[in-house]
């Protein structure tokens, strides 16, 4: 089939892109390369040498793959190309990978929370609005996270996939039953933009019949796949800064270089965990199981294990000897939550659950001692604060 994949330059869209093409689909990525930018804005580089985007298509040939197209193209800002793109191209699936995603990035500033909302949710309503005026039956299946549903306490409950059925008491004492999305609580502004791209989506498959696989994605970890990892030149990136670093890959690769787990807090949040390599194949089952015409949007939660930060920090260092650090919390987040989630969508459908075993994470410890000379520590602690309270907390800790 003929896709787009916006946003197929990044760290999930890039062995997202190259797995589809290996499966025979006929790909064209399209991103406005902003990710790479951002990084120089930033003073830090992926951990992993990433060649540019001609030369990963190159390369991806050179190796035998089916040949993609680029598209350089910025979807939250250039509508009318956006919009002849589709016409040209006629996909049958969009994959949405094209927005800012990292939290900690999303609350630097003020421009950079406005960027964040600018861009995802422009880029978001660009897209469901340029389908409706081509007139073309497009299937989006959207990189979401597992944050809409928010980390306070869940008091225990399992986290459905997408929808809650309620019971709605009436004045009479009467009750009836309702399926509804299940209730948001962003705890970023990046998290918040997730919550709106849900609502977007909710109300053009109501009004247009647009259909949507929503992927409610936990912290994806890993780096490579077998194929990116098949040339050197298809290296996939490796984020490991306060920014953009994520949690799991940057404990392996602190473990690697010999500087002290960075727990926040006391460890105590829980997160929802999907290893790079599932990440890939279960946008892949997403796409080749669309929802029929008039169907709801089909929420799948995409992760496959949960665990504590705290616990996590323990695992890395039982491993590796790593010396682990509490610090101050530069987030506003529960210091603990339950996190119990239903994922049977994607296990029906066939997925065979990667989970953490040792010898995957001590893999990823491999490839950040490879590239370890290429770590700069100053850009290993997460500066940016949630509040006020939480950058003089910060402050004091330092
Ligand atoms: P990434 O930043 O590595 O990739 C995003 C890509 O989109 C980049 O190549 C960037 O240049 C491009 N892009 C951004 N805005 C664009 C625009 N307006 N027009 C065109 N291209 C644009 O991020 P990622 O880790 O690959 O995440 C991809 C998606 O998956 C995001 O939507 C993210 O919210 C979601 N997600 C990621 C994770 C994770 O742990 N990495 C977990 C859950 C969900
Ligand atoms: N944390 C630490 N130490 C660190 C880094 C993070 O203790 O060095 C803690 C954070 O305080 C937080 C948790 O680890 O409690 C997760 O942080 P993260 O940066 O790994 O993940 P998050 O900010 O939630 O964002 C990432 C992706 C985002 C995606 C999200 C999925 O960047 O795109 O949507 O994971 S989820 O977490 O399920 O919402």
């Amino acid at each position: 089939m003929k896709v787009l994949v916006l946003g197929g330059d990044g760290f999930c869209g890039w062995p997202c892109a190259v797995n589809l093409a290996d499966a025979g689909h006929d790909v064209v990525i399209v991103d406005n390369l902003s990710r790479r930018k951002i990084d120089i804005d930033l003073e830090v580089e992926s951990l992993t040498p990433i060649t540019t985007i001609s030369e990963r298509l190159r390369a991806w040939e050179q190796v035998g793959g089916k040949a993609m197209r680029f598209v350089h193209l910025d979807i939250a800002r250039h509508y009318d190309r956006l919009l002849d793109l589709l016409r040209s191209e006629r996909p049958e699936a969009v994959v949405h990978f094209a927005e800012q995603r990292a939290a900690p990035y999303s609350m630097k500033s003020s421009a950079t929370k406005r960027y964040t909302v600018d861009n995802n949710v422009n880029g978001t309503h660009n897209l469901l609005a340029a389908i409706v005026e081509s007139g073309l039956d497009v299937h989006i299946v959207h990189l979401g996270t597992m944050g809409v549903y928010g980390y306070g306490s869940h008091r225990g409950a399992t986290i459905p996939e997408g929808y809650l059925t309620v019971e709605v008491p009436q004045v009479d004492g009467s009750r009836f039953t309702e399926k509804i999305l299940h209730p948001t609580d962003p705890g970023s502004v990046y998290h918040m933009t997730k919550t709106l791209d849900q609502l977007l989506f909710y109300y053009y498959n109501k009004n247009d019949s647009i259909r949507v696989t929503d992927l409610h994605q936990g912290i994806v970890w890993g780096t490579n796949t077998t194929l990116t990892d098949s040339d050197p030149r298809l290296t996939n990136r490796f984020d490991y800064d306060g920014d953009y670093g994520t949690v799991l890959n940057r404990f392996l690769m602190q473990a690697a270089i010999g500087y002290p787990l960075t727990v926040h807090g006391t460890g105590g949040q829980t997160r929802a965990f999907i290893h790079i390599r599932d990440s890939v194949r279960c946008v892949q089952l997403a796409l080749e199981n669309p929802p029929t015409s008039g169907e709801k949007v089909k929420i799948f939660n995409q992760m496959t294990e949960s665990h504590q930060v705290g616990q996590l920090a323990q695992k890395v260092a039982d491993l590796t000897g790593a010396e682990i650090r509490f610090q101050a919390n530069p987030r506003k987040e529960a210091i603990e939550n339950d996190l119990i989630v239903d994922n049977r969508c994607f296990i029906e459908l066939g997925l065979q659950p990667t989970t953490l075993d040792d010898g995957l994470l001590a893999e990823v410890v491999d490839v950040a001692r490879r590239w370890a000379d290429r770590c700069d520590r100053s850009r290993i602690p997460c500066l940016s604060a949630w509040t006020t309270r939480q950058a003089e907390a910060l402050r004091t800790h330092a």
